[in-house]
């Protein structure tokens, strides 16, 4: 079964027939046509579209866009048109009439499931989760030292309710065999690397995917985000999402499980996304692989450079605990003094397992030009440090958040 091909020939027709896949795949997801088409998941969004949504676009094509930082404390779930957007290849063209998931590899039973029947034979089953990037805040790393990769500034976060079947009982269904430890995703994009076009994958331990508890799946097969069908940037038809995880791993436009014995050996998975601090063979081979976020804060008001009153400065922001089991934020602290002196920050925002928390402080400034400072604590007792290690690839950066500001 190949997802694209019979579609990329049905796209090249005319624009006409395009849009009419699109508009079937909006339709077949019951989307709402008063929603501007792409957020109804008819077609992906323009430029145009994303700026006036706010977004700070750093490439077009494939599309990678950030919120602004204030846009993301209005709410705890993070609206669609405000959440961030990293694709390392244009969105994939699928017609979900006959898109099929493969689940194949270490099973009893292969298998290849519809959408329709993903959501007829399987419980729908919703969470709660913060996805982020591993690569968010890179633009404070590479003030220690450049790095390349899109420069994303603190907002390649956001949080969303996801819907959609238990990846536990999609592979419970086909029968996972004793040999197998890691479930790899395969995506439906087309990433040219080196001299080919290779999918983005990924792949988690099998005992992450089968890891539910009673709040939290350990990853879900999503059709829908915000009960809302995925739009085309964000994955449509079908995406996974693995709560904890850095946003790397819950594959977009999914259309492949493969059951192993090993980790994929997707590049995405073997070799990017590692800690390293030299490009040596040494180090990629020793490095594993990033799985759960770390811990991280971030001031999202006031914004660097602005003027506020001396006496009572309103902060806010989020908090990210790391993706560990059972850990949620403890503590959030701001100083205005280098860090001498902390405020205690006051959590605004449900708190759960694999969530940020959204939080508010008042302070005083304690010169004229000061910088606001966050750091926060989760319940394993873990701080923020004030300066983490640098690495080569800019990922996983969690340093005390600094706000330059000066008093009115
Ligand atoms: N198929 C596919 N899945 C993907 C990606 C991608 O480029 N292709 N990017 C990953 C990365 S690096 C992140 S951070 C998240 C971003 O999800 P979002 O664009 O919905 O915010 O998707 C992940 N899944
Ligand atoms: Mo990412």
């Amino acid at each position: 079964m190949n997802n694209k091909v019979e579609l990329r020939t049905e796209f090249m027709t005319s624009a006409f027939e395009s849009r009419r896949v699109f508009l079937s795949q909006a339709s077949f997801a019951g989307a709402s046509m008063t929603l501007a088409p792409w957020l109804a998941g008819s077609r992906a969004a323009t430029a145009a579209e994303h700026a006036e949504s706010g977004l700070i676009v750093h490439t077009q094509s494939p599309l990678n866009a950030e919120p602004k930082l204030d846009a993301l404390v209005q709410s705890w779930i993070t609206p669609v048109e405000s959440f961030y957007v990293r694709s390392h290849a244009p969105n994939p063209m699928i017609d979900p009439a006959s898109f099929r998931l493969t689940v194949e590899g270490l099973v009893d039973r292969p298998l290849s499931i519809s959408l329709a029947e993903l959501e007829s034979s399987f419980e729908s089953s919703s969470v709660v989760a913060t996805m982020t990037c591993a690569g968010n805040r890179r633009n404070e790393h590479s003030l220690i030292k450049p790095v390349k990769g899109v420069p994303w500034q603190a907002g390649a976060i956001g949080t969303a309710k996801w819907t959609g079947a238990r990846l536990s009982d999609v592979l419970k269904k086909a029968g996972l065999k004793d040999s197998a430890k890691h479930v790899w995703f395969e995506g439906l994009d087309e990433i040219p690397k080196g001299d080919g076009i290779i999918p983005f994958g990924a792949s988690i331990p099998v005992s992450k995917a089968l890891g539910d508890s009673d709040a939290v799946p350990g990853a879900l097969l999503t059709t829908k985000m915000n009960d809302q069908p995925l739009t085309p940037d964000h994955g449509a038809p079908l995406r996974g999402v693995v709560p904890g995880y850095v946003g790397a791993r819950s594959v977009k436009w999914l259309g492949k499980i493969v059951v192993s014995d090993r980790p994929s050996p997707n590049h995405y998975l073997a070799t990017a996304y590692k800690l390293v601090t030299e490009d040596t063979a040494a180090e990629w081979d020793e490095a594993g692989p990033i799985y759960r976020f770390p811990l991280n804060s971030v001031i999202c008001t006031p914004a660097p450079g602005a003027k506020v009153a001396a006496k009572k400065v309103s902060v806010a922001g989020y908090a990210l605990p790391s993706g560990q089991p059972g850990t949620s934020i403890a503590k959030i602290e701001v100083s205005t003094d280098e860090g001498r002196s902390w405020t205690l920050a006051k959590v605004t925002s449900p708190v759960r397992e694999y969530c940020w928390v959204l939080w508010k402080a008042d302070v005083k400034l304690s010169s004229a030009a000061s910088e606001l400072i966050v750091r926060a604590t989760d319940s394993r007792g873990d701080i923020q440090p004030k300066d983490p290690a640098w690495n080569l690839k800019g990922y996983m950066f969690n340093g005390w958040y600094h706000v330059p500001v000066t008093a009115d």
